[in-house]
């Protein structure tokens, strides 16, 4: 455990967004700024093998990898231009018909719901990230932005049909053919998972982004958000709800999705599933070097996101895991989009370092940073 009293430096620049955390010295105004001469950034490896910031592909395979070496202190939120994509408005989707969401299943009454009722009951959510459950290194783990939404409340939409005695579960669907096959068949069509009521407590039917319409490629006109779920769960192009019951056969979205999502095996049953949750994570996300009194210093910055509670207790390994430090320089974690942090780092000699982030309290569930699924090497060249 940590043995630190945890101050918080308020400083003029970067260290204020930061956050600084220091033991027993009194607070240094610049100790979480980088000083010195900037000598230009140092590549994380592997090298993606995808291009970044920009739509490739179609279907189910269209994807926008965001570069996250841009995140600054202010940049927190991601544009519209540059938030992450996985599956491109399905060119089958007939536009013209005026859009409406079923909502049948266990009810006394299916009835349909329309943009104005979801517009009425519409309202700001604040800032949320989604990430892909597939995110890996070829894409620079740029499958994960952060954008500020608005919609409709999960619980306010329902309140709109009475269920009957044996519905506990919620089957959310979305529009799911595209006219070109995944390659290899890798995404299936149907897009729909299942929740038990509890599970969307604080989810809602999301109609715009950062202020703007929902974009076509984020599920225009209306996509489900539930906050802290991998992406997969975030159905785009929301056009059914049905109330199920506990014998619902687990979605071939939720099948699909059974490994990326950590499940015990594909189980048959929808109830069977664990919450599709993101564990808290960390990960560098840049390394800057710098000149520094003449000798060279490495500046890591990173993100924290994910988790169910705030932490600060993060830490790094240059040696994949088997040694941990505190890292000083960091906001605490918010459960419901990332923060930063940043390590000054002299490393002892020339070579490369595994580099591993870890949360320095046993209470915290750390399954991705555990599998070493954001591991990034670093070959230093020069100390
Ligand atoms: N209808 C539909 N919804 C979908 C998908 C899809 O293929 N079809 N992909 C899911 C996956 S795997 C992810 S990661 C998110 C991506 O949302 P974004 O493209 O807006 O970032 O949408 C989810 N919702
Ligand atoms: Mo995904």
């Amino acid at each position: 455990m940590l043995l630190l009293s945890r101050r918080w430096l308020v400083s003029g620049s970067l260290g204020l967004l930061l956050g600084c955390r220091d033991d027993e010295d009194p607070p240094v105004e610049s100790e979480c700024d980088a000083t010195g001469q900037a000598s230009g950034d140092i590549a994380l490896l592997p090298p993606p093998d995808k291009p970044l910031n920009q739509k490739t592909g179609v279907g189910w395979d269209a994807r926008l990898y965001y570069d996250l070496s841009e995140l600054t202190p202010d940049a927190l939120v991601t544009d519209n231009a540059h938030f992450y994509i996985r599956t491109a408005y399905p060119d089958l989707l007939d536009d013209t018909a005026p859009w409406s969401i079923a909502l049948d299943g266990l009810v006394e009454a299916p009835r349909t719901l329309s943009l104005d009722d979801l517009a009425a009951l519409s309202k700001p959510q604040g800032v949320h990230l989604l990430e892909c459950s597939g995110n890996a290194a070829g894409g620079a783990f740029g499958l994960m932005s952060a954008a500020e939404w608005s919609g409709a409340p999960m619980s306010e939409v329902l309140v709109n049909v009475t269920a009957l005695p044996s519905a506990t579960r919620i089957l959310v669907s979305g529009f799911d053919e595209h006219s070109v096959p995944s390659e290899g068949g890798h995404s299936t069509p149907g897009a729909s998972w299942i929740f038990t009521w509890d599970d969307l407590k604080d989810a809602f039917l999301a109609t715009h982004m950062n202020g703007e319409v929902l974009p076509k490629d984020h599920g225009f006109p209306v996509r489900l958000l539930v906050p802290g779920w991998y992406g997969c769960c975030c159905i785009k192009w929301v056009n059914a709800i049905a109330l199920v019951d506990d014998t619902a056969l687990a979605t071939e979205q939720m099948k699909e999705f059974a490994a990326r999502t950590h499940q015990d095996g594909t189980p048959e049953l929808a109830r069977d599933y664990l919450p599709a949750t993101l564990d808290q994570s960390a990960m560098p996300v840049r390394v800057e070097k710098w000149l520094h009194d003449g000798a060279i210093v490495y500046r890591l910055v990173g993100i924290m996101w994910g988790g169910y509670q705030s932490t600060d207790a993060l830490t790094i390994s240059f040696d994949g895991g088997a040694s941990y430090e505190p890292v000083r320089c960091a906001s605490p974690s918010n459960p419901r989009t990332w923060t930063l942090w940043s390590f000054e780092w002299r490393p002892p000699s020339t070579g490369r370092y595994l580099v591993r982030m870890g949360i320095d309290d046993p209470t915290i569930v750390t399954r991705r940073l555990d599998l070493g699924w954001y591991d990034r090497e670093i070959a230093i060249d020069e100390i």
